[in-house]
């Protein structure tokens, strides 16, 4: 799923465990009045039940993605209570701003990458399992920021070939370039990138 609309350019790229028809990990973009929501999943485990969990997770966000972050990740935890469990990276991006908020739970990773590298931080537990009291972060984007949201799956420290431009580069590309040369074939694996911020101040 890529987009690019003139103010911002994203893209969700999941891949499979291999030999294994759907993915664990799940992930969308919604954007709505102004207002983005990327969520980043990765289910406990692989295969058609990780699976089919992480598709009743992304239909349950779509839902609720008008809600805050804390509430979204709360209404997710009761919701998904008893589950196999999953870890998760939630975020909003105010598009006339650029004031991004974060919450992450559990083993998923999140970086901003450009002219600058800011790594966030994942609260400990397990959405649907146990979860600790949750925070949000706060961030102010850039225009030359590119954020990277990405499962275990990925590599966590990964380092583009230097002949590779983040910053002329498509959200697309970037994604597909991440999961290709640094994506794990023993686990699924799957990212979401946000680019191109041109904010209407
Ligand atoms: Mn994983």
């Amino acid at each position: 799923m890529a987009l690019g609309t003139g103010e911002i350019d994203y893209c969700v790229k999941l891949r499979t465990f291999k030999g294994e028809p759907m993915s664990g990990d799940g992930g969308l973009v919604a954007i709505d009045d102004g207002r983005l929501l990327a969520a980043l999943i990765d289910v406990a485990g692989h295969g058609k039940s990780a699976a089919e969990l992480a598709r009743k997770v992304e239909e349950f966000i779509l839902l609720h993605s008008k809600a805050g972050l804390l509430e979204l990740v709360n209404l997710l935890h009761q919701q998904f209570r008893g589950s196999r469990g999953f870890v998760g990276s939630f975020c909003t991006i105010d598009l006339k701003t650029g004031t991004l908020k974060n919450v992450s739970v559990g083993n998923i990773r999140m970086v901003v990458l450009g002219d600058r590298t800011k790594r966030f931080i994942s609260q400990e537990g397990i959405i649907g399992y146990t979860i600790p009291l949750l925070q949000e972060r706060v961030f102010e984007m850039r225009q030359s920021d590119v954020l990277v949201i990405y499962t275990d799956g990925i590599k966590e420290f990964f380092e583009f070939d230097s002949k590779f431009s983040i910053a002329k580069a498509s959200s697309h590309d970037i994604a597909t370039n991440l999961i290709e040369q640094f994506g794990k074939s023993i686990d699924d694996s799957g990212c979401i990138v946000i680019k191109s911020f041109k904010w209407r101040k």
